[in-house]
């Protein structure tokens, strides 16, 4: 079927997009700095769908890292046919007179130049073959900044800008580039915001059905699978109940 390189794929949309592209026959690279769980991921992926699975632990902050654990796997993972930068997380909900530094290092480091360290590394590898797909995890927040968001949404605004300019750059090497902005999914994401409250991120999904990291799945997986003239350029996804980063009904 091909091979599937997922950034982030020890919990959320990574993970189900692991699940997802496994069950369908794609073998997988999934990277995360949480070694067992990627552990675990790859021997019930292999053992349930028979496919194989590659697990990279570094963190996507640490360029050397990156560039060494991608680097020296074997030259026939390197035929990679989607890669999904997913990996990323938001810390804090701050004004911008109060946000903490290293928490907006955190974000820039990991979403914006994280996703340019694997995609720096990956994109020789397509151009060789002239094909392949990058899937970036943008967000609703790339889209409308809403407030206390500040930091976290220039960065999804630069995942946004990066997709565009990679599109262009792309294009005379056929590689599709596909940024998908979803707004509120119930993932490990608010736990990683509020730091391990877990009270104070339950609370960000009272009171309507947000999206769940396999509805964010399934999207990746149709865009994926596309005929190779059609690309989904941009593509947001929300639940029924949200209209935007700002305008979510309640109940
Ligand atoms: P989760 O917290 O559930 O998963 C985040 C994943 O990113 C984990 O696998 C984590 O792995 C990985 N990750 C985080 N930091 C690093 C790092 N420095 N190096 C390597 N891997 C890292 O969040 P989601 O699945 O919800 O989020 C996935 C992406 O989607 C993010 O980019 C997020 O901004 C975006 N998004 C999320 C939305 C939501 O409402 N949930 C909506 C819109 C966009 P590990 O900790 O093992 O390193
Ligand atoms: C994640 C969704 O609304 O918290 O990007 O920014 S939101």
């Amino acid at each position: 079927m091909g091979i599937v390189l997922i950034t982030g794929a020890t919990a959320g949309f990574g993970e189900a997009c692991a699940r997802k592209f496994a069950a369908k026959g794609y073998d997988l690279i999934i990277t995360g700095r949480r070694q067992e769980r990627l552990t675990a991921l790859q021997q019930d992926l292999e053992k349930t769908n028979g496919v194989k699975v590659l697990p990279l632990t570094f963190d996507v902050q640490d360029e050397k890292a990156v560039s060494s654990a991608l680097e020296q796997i074997p030259d026939s993972w390197k035929a990679v046919d989607v890669l999904i930068n997913n990996a990323g997380l938001a810390l804090g909900l701050s004004t911008i007179d109060e946000g903490s530094l290293s928490d907006w290092d955190t974000m820039i480091d990991t979403n914006v130049k994280g996703l340019l360290y694997v995609s720096r590394v990956v994109i020789p590898w397509l151009k060789a073959r002239k094909k392949g797909h990058i899937i970036n995890l943008g967000s609703t927040a790339a889209k409308t900044v809403y407030a206390k968001g500040n930091v976290y949404c220039a960065t999804k605004a630069a995942v946004d800008a990066i997709s565009q300019g990679m599109r262009i750059d792309l294009l005379p090497y056929f590689i599709k580039v596909t940024a998908i902005h979803p707004g509120a999914a119930e993932t490990e994401f608010s736990v990683v915001r509020f730091k391990g409250d877990a009270g104070k991120a339950d609370d960000v999904y009272k009171g309507f059905k947000p999206l769940s990291a396999d509805d964010v799945a399934d999207t990746i997986y149709y865009c994926a699978t596309l005929p190779a003239h059609v690309c989904i350029n941009d593509l947001v996804i929300t639940c029924t109940q949200q209209a935007n980063a700002i305008y979510t009904y309640k109940e």
